[in-house]
């Protein structure tokens, strides 16, 4: 079978069991499949917009800005570089995504209508549009304060910059990405802002400390109005590239500040040791800070955003989600760039295996593993994890692509290269 053959064929890669009986035999193991694909559907997943253009944004800047340790490495053809490109794009993906969806928004997005509108000025008519079309799809939206590739990154540092005039331009920046929140919270209801900046150093830092309470000081100016229609976030990474020995946002700085000022914790999947997943972090944090946001994606030696996937790590973070009994303080958000293959077909794939290993969570035989598990019987815990690998999941999520409408199987890919060649091929 070669793969354009496949891809017409009736089936294309599709489960065949009629999902009847796929039901049967998750009830047999105390699961109810239906209930599952409901509570997987309506949880919402907030979609990136960078995706769409490799991080590049919609500003145009006269002087050189620094990446921030931020790298989509590729050049596929097709990158969209409009905001109308971006919502086509996106208008796409979401026609082949299953379930409730948000849009993740990043300041550097902002349509100013040709004016020069600098980071620090920016205010909520500048994403009208955006919000708009939002509301038209009946998505929910988030924002982010773009605190990268920008000419005020001086030495690397924003927020914790020793420069005042960096330092309040960038506090500037973050207070009016909450008015953008706030507005946009106010019409869509609560919109996550989530804080990450690329500060840190190379190589041998001396000072490790200072930055560190700049950044407090900077962070509690940013977040000191109350905004109920605002979920505020801290994001912290282990290190970017250029930036490999020090970075100030680190895990334990948020982590403490977010506890200390009750605000929201950010776990990103990429942003720890190569081997650290988040899947253990979320009962641990849930006992003291609310709500954990995640942001889906994949380390990859250096990388820590290639394409989401349905594997270990994935399944891992959501069985923890949906045991932990506070799935509801938990939000979900992808975070990957890829500008090596299709773009769309990246936010596809990324989405739908986020919304699989949902689905895979809450299909697991839970109630008879948690019995075992206080009945000391450790081999029937470990025989039911792998019986898991032998209940019908494929059909169960097939039936859930259809309540969705969207294809299952691979017949969404058929999609993705009519729109390459009647959209993307243009833009070259
Ligand atoms: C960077 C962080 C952050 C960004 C986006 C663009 O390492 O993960 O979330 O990816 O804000
Ligand atoms: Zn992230």
């Amino acid at each position: 079978m070669k793969l354009e053959n496949l891809l017409d064929s009736e089936l294309s890669g599709r489960s065949e069991m009629p999902w009847e009986h796929a039901q049967e035999r998750y009830a047999e193991v105390g699961v109810d499949a239906n209930t599952a694909i409901d509570r997987a559907l309506q949880t919402p997943i907030s979609v990136h917009c960078w995706q769409a253009d490799d991080v590049v944004g919609l500003e145009v800047h006269d002087e050189a800005t620094d990446s921030g340790g931020l790298q989509a490495t590729g050049n596929y053809p097709g990158r969209a570089s409009t905001g109308d490109q971006i919502r086509a794009d996106f208008e796409m993906a979401a026609s082949l995504i299953p379930g409730e969806l948000r849009f993740n928004l990043h300041a550097m997005y902002a349509e100013t209508g040709g004016e020069t509108v600098d980071r620090d000025e920016l205010r909520p008519e500048h994403f009208e549009t955006w919000i708009d079309w939002c509301d038209e799809h009946g998505w929910g939206m988030d924002f982010n304060p773009t605190c990268f590739a920008h000419p005020m990154v001086r030495d690397g540092m924003t927020l914790s910059s020793a420069d005042e005039d960096v330092q309040s331009f960038w506090i500037r920046h973050c207070i009016a990405s909450r008015e953008v929140a706030r507005a946009i919270g106010q019409r869509l209801g609560p919109a996550a802002c989530n804080i990450w900046i690329p500060d840190g150093r190379k190589d041998a830092t001396v000072d490790r400390l200072g930055p560190r309470e700049r950044l407090m000081e900077a962070l509690d100016e940013v977040l000191d109005e109350k905004m109920p229609a605002v979920i505020d976030t801290v994001e912290s990474k282990l290190f970017g590239i250029g930036v490999e020995d020090y970075t100030v946002g680190s895990h334990e700085f948020y982590l403490l500040y977010a506890c200390s000022r009750k605000c929201g914790i950010c776990f990103d999947m990429g942003h720890y040791h190569p081997t650290e997943g988040i899947a253990d972090k979320i009962s641990a944090a849930l006992q003291f800070v609310s709500p954990v946001l995640i942001h889906a994606s994949r380390g990859v030696r250096w990388d820590s955003d290639h394409v989401t996937r349905f594997n270990d790590d994935l399944r891992a973070v959501c069985d923890e989600a949906v045991r932990s009994g506070r799935f509801d303080e938990i939000l979900w958000a992808t975070d990957f760039f890829d500008a090596s293959i299709n773009r769309i077909a990246a936010w596809v794939i990324g989405e739908r295996s986020l919304r699989k290993a949902l689905l895979w969570a809450m299909l697991e035989p839970g109630d008879l593993a948690r019995e075992a598990e206080y009945a000391g019987n450790g081999h029937a815990k470990l025989a039911l994890q792998e019986l898991r690998a032998d209940l019908p999941f494929a059909a169960v999520w097939e039936e859930l692509c259809r309540r969705a409408d969207v294809p299952g199987g691979l017949a969404w890919l058929t999609e993705i290269e009519r729109y390459e060649r009647e959209v993307l091929s243009d833009r070259m």
